[in-house]
């Protein structure tokens, strides 16, 4: 395989990396702690294939089966690689994967240039990535798995149902319902890498943009980086919000002033968002 290509100085490389170097300052990437994966479009996905040589290499099962990305391109993080070393040298770092014509099943198509292999979360980024991509006609490229402190903290204290997590988070900050108008769903506490895990979160993101993994963190799709990188942001200090709130009130949730239902379809309505209404009291 070719791993002098040009292919780490593509610019949704760029953008990818540069997700991580945001991602990494924030604190939200411990060790090797968080992923992220981008689908390639048709036009990205030529330019690597001209460069590489996997034809005939052996695909390796994903666990998990999403025949609509048949045969994509996906640019992923590595298993056990952290994610403040990609900007410096993607093509070791991060890999290009082929799904098979059947979406069962992946082989390497570019990068990991020293050996290695995809996220260990990559049943989850497949599935999710397919979901996400048929709810928005083909939108949404990014998919981006985070582990934010105050949104762990909040899931060890809340009821951990959508409704549950979702009111808190929109009532702590005004901009919140607006990076998130359909909500979040919520995933109890499950082994990281399951199938379990990935199929759990699939039914979840046929609602919703993002889906809380208690006791663990975000996982958080996008159009593209910023949306992606914007919404974990959002949610995080929504939670910071709602954890500083809280402390401050003796651990009470009984705050004096909040954002009510009305004030919520007030904000939807100025800003002609598709709220959730059935997470609404
Ligand atoms: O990549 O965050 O969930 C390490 C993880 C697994
Ligand atoms: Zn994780």
């Amino acid at each position: 395989m070719d791993t002098c290509s040009p292919v780490g100085e593509m610019e949704f490389v760029k953008g990818f990396v540069g997700l991580c170097d945001v991602g990494w300052r924030m604190g939200w990437h411990e060790r090797n702690g968080g992923n992220l994966s981008y689908r390639l479009t048709e036009e990205e996905a030529e330019g690597v294939r001209l460069g590489s040589d996997a034809e005939g290499s052996p695909w390796e099962p994903l666990g998990v089966a999403a025949p609509s990305l048949a045969g994509s391109l996906l640019l992923v993080t590595g298993s056990g690689r952290y994610l403040k070393n990609a900007s410096a040298a993607p093509e070791r770092e991060l890999g290009i994967v082929e799904l098979s014509p059947e979406g069962d099943a992946w082989r390497l198509v570019w990068g990991f240039a020293e050996g290695g292999r995809p996220t260990s979360e990559l049943p989850s980024h497949v599935l999710n990535l397919s979901v996400r991509s048929e709810a928005t006609g083909g939108a949404c490229r990014v998919l981006y798995h985070a582990h934010p402190s105050h949104l762990v903290a909040m899931t060890a204290l809340v009821p951990l149902t959508d409704r549950d997590v979702t009111l808190r988070l929109w009532r702590a900050m005004t901009e919140c319902v607006i990076a998130c108008p359909r909500g979040l769903g919520v995933v109890p506490w499950a082994v990281p890498g399951s199938a379990e895990l990935a199929e759990a979160s699939s039914e979840l993101f046929r609602t919703y943009d993002a889906v809380v993994w208690a006791q663990h963190g975000l996982f958080a799709s996008g159009d593209g980086f910023d949306e992606a990188l914007g919404l974990v942001h959002a949610v995080e200090k929504a939670a910071e919000i709602y954890c500083l709130a809280r402390s401050m009130n003796a651990g009470s949730e009984d705050f004096p002033n909040t954002i009510d239902d009305d004030g919520l379809r007030a904000i939807a309505h100025r800003y002609d968002l598709p709220l959730n209404e059935a997470l609404l009291d």
